[in-house]
């Protein structure tokens, strides 16, 4: 546990997505949301074909927005699925990344998911370098639970190895010193 205030929490956890027991996992997607490598790709594969089917009726999806489905065969009841910023450099990708967190922690709320569990938006195949994602991540997320005090939300930080486990570790450390 990385933070702990009233009804919120944020976690880190080095482990493969699709293997969490939570509410809801989170997949970053592309703009089509047909599936594709990476986290979204094994997503799919767990989850099974019921997940594209309803994919297909989504008609895909904006750069910082966020949509959501049912989880079909994964241990988590949903998946939200958002599309990161393929990385240019520009001051707009940060924005475009604050909004993949703000719109999905909006959207889990409408649907009273308390359990969220994010991989690390854009760091993969989209070339947004980490220690950035992580600190615009974790400010986004920390954030919004300052502004939804009174709602019960427990955010997972899913690594996928130890290197991002240690850089989520310093982003915090240098937010909470800011
Ligand atoms: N569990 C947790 N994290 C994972 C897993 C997993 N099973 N697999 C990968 N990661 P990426 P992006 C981490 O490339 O950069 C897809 O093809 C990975 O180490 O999955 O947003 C989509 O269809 C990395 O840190 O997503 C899009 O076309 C992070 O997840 C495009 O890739 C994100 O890596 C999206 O690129």
């Amino acid at each position: 546990m990385i933070y702990e205030r009233g009804k919120s929490s944020i976690s880190l956890k080095i482990a493969d997505i699709t293997t969490l027991e939570c509410d809801c996992i989170v997949n970053a997607a592309n703009k089509t949301l047909l599936g594709g490598g990476g986290v979204d790709g094994a997503i799919h594969r767990a989850a099974g074909p019921g997940l594209l089917q309803e994919c297909y009726y989504l008609h895909g999806c904006n750069t910082g927005e966020a949509k959501i489905t049912k989880g079909y065969q994964l241990k988590a009841k949903w998946v939200i699925h958002t599309v990161g910023p393929i990385y240019s450099g520009r001051e707009e990708d940060s924005f475009m990344l604050q909004n993949c967190y703000w719109n999905s922690l909006n959207l889990a709320k409408e649907y009273s998911i308390h359990s969220l569990a994010f991989p690390a938006i854009s760091t993969g195949a989209y070339g947004y370098p980490l220690r950035e994602a992580n600190y615009i991540s974790l400010s986004s997320i920390l954030k919004w639970l300052q502004e939804n005090q009174d709602y019960e939300m427990h955010v997972i930080l899913v690594c996928f190895n130890e290197r991002f486990y240690e850089e989520y570790q310093k982003s915090f450390q240098k937010i909470v010193l800011e």
